[in-house]
């Protein structure tokens, strides 16, 4: 297994849309070992793989706390059934493209996910809580969106600079 690095914006790259897997397979099973490895190093609770670069619709996951025995979960492929929006759950959202941001994000509470698993079998999943709100994140990653296009331009716009500006530092100390 082996770390890979994690793309931070702003970049071309985490606006792509992901293509689904036409297959779960040994090659399959390699990437998402690998995304779980860099998710726990990271630390993350999710990650999409477009994050490390390959737009590919899949994701892999662990809500176990801290403590906890790891609890590793890998979605091929997710479809959400369905949502609804009359119950809506407030969380305050980070994500490992977008470094040391937080922000509270609304969004439906609960949703009906089928996908395929680890095995490529197929599986249907009703989701509420951190599993909902995470779920959600991630599949925004499959359609080229990050949290930060839900919050307000001028809160985007004000932590892209700062990225920019954080990378163009690390670029100079490197040359
Ligand atoms: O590690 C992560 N924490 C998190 C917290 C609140 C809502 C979503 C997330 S996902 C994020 C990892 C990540 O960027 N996944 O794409
Ligand atoms: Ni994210």
């Amino acid at each position: 297994m082996t770390i890979r690095a994690i793309i931070t914006a702003p970049d071309k790259r985490l606006k792509q849309v992901s293509k689904p897997v036409e297959k779960v397979d040994d090659a399959l099973r390699a990437l998402m070992d690998d995304m779980l490895e860099t998710m726990y190093a990271a630390p993350g609770i999710g990650l999409a793989a477009v994050q490390i670069g390959v737009p590919k619709r899949v994701i892999v996951m662990d809500l176990a706390r801290e403590g906890e025995e790891p609890e590793p979960v890998y979605f091929v492929n997710p479809e959400i059934l369905s949502i609804d929006d009359s119950e809506l759950r407030v969380y305050e959202e980070g994500c490992l493209s977008v470094p040391d941001f937080y922000e509270e994000l609304e969004r439906p509470a609960k949703c009906r996910l089928r996908y395929l698993d680890y095995q490529g079998e197929i599986r249907e999943q009703d989701c509420e809580e951190m599993l909902a709100t995470c779920i959600q994140h991630e599949m925004d990653h499959l359609e080229g969106v990050l949290f930060i296009d839900h919050i307000s331009k001028l809160k985007r716009d004000r932590v892209l600079k700062r990225l920019l500006k954080e990378r163009r530092l690390r670029e100079k100390e490197l040359a």
